[in-house]
Order: C-alpha cells, then sequence, then structure tokens
C-alpha cells in the first residue's frame, strides 16, 4: 500500500504569491500543493497537503497523523521558532519528520535562526524555494524506504 505522509504548512502560508514574493517566491499555496503532489507520486507516496493559521490546528493534525500517516513534513511558518507545543506533538508521535523552509532562515533575522521544529526532525531544507518540498518528499521517500533512523 502506497504509504501516506502529511505535508502540513503554518501561519501565512496561505498569502504565498502575494506575501513578500522577493523572500517567498511567486507561487502560490495552490502550485506549491500540485508540485509536492506530484513529487509524492514520483515518489511513489500519497501526500495530505494542509495548511492552518492556528497552532492547536497544527498540533491536532500531528497527533492525528500517528496510526494514519507514515511520516510528517512541516513548515510550520512562524511556529517553527515559537512553538514548544508542536515540537511536543511532533516528539510524541515518533514519526519521520523532515522540517522545510522557503526562505533560508539563517540569512534572515537572528529569531529565525533558532527552530524548536528542529529538534524533532530527520532533516531540514531551507532556502531553496518551492524546490524545497520537493526534495522534502523525496528525502522522506528515502527515509520510509531505507528506515534510517528518525533523529
Ligand atoms: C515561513 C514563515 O512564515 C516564516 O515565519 C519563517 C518560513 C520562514 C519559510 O521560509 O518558509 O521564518
Amino acid at each position: 500500500m502506497t504509504a501516506l505522509v502529511y505535508v502540513l504548512n503554518g501561519p501565512n502560508l496561505n498569502m504565498l504569491g502575494v506575501r513578500e514574493p522577493e523572500i517567498y517566491g511567486s507561487e502560490t499555496l495552490d502550485d506549491l500543493r500540485l508540485r509536492t503532489e506530484k513529487a509524492a507520486a514520483r515518489s511513489g507516496l500519497n501526500i495530505e497537503f494542509r495548511q492552518s493559521n492556528i497552532e492547536g490546528e497544527i498540533v491536532n493534525w500531528v497527533q492525528e497523523a500517528r496510526g494514519r500517516a507514515k511520516g510528517i513534513i512541516i513548515n510550520a511558518g512562524g511556529y517553527t521558532h515559537t512553538s514548544v507545543a508542536i515540537l511536543d506533538a511532533l516528539q510524541a508521535v515518533s514519526l519521520p519528520v523532515v522540517e522545510v523552509h522557503l526562505s533560508n532562515i539563517f540569512r534572515r533575522d537572528e529569531f529565525r535562526q533558532h527552530s524548536y521544529i528542529s529538534l524533532a526532525a530527520t532533516g531540514v531544507i531551507c532556502g531553496l524555494g518551492a524546490k524545497g518540498y520537493e526534495l522534502a518528499v523525496e528525502a522522506m521517500a528515502d527515509i520510509l524506504n531505507k528506515s534510517v533512523r528518525k533523529a
């Protein structure tokens, strides 16, 4: 059976396309979803692609992934830098996690250079724009095929 992977997007990613395109690119969230779905089809994965501006909803989705999905790809947006709750949820479900960011968070404001999510992530992809989502899917397929260690 084809493995299911949750692709979770945090706050303000619904604004892609209009939001600071010089930083986040010109593709919309829908473009990103299509791109990610195509990459998943190539890698033999099924994805559930979601976005929320609400921290608790993301926590609920991470918990829901347990038992349903084989892994989680997450761009937690601004919650990356603030959310102990999302980190706790990711650690609680013990699934492989690939963290992704469109921008290179290490070339930006100092507060963006720390990620709570990274503490639960097998790997992090950032700074490669929308392509990063395709790479995250490929990486997840690899992790699931090889069952490499989760952290
Ligand atoms: C997206 C956001 O919304 C920011 O809050 C993060 C991340 C970076 C991104 O690059 O995709 O700092």
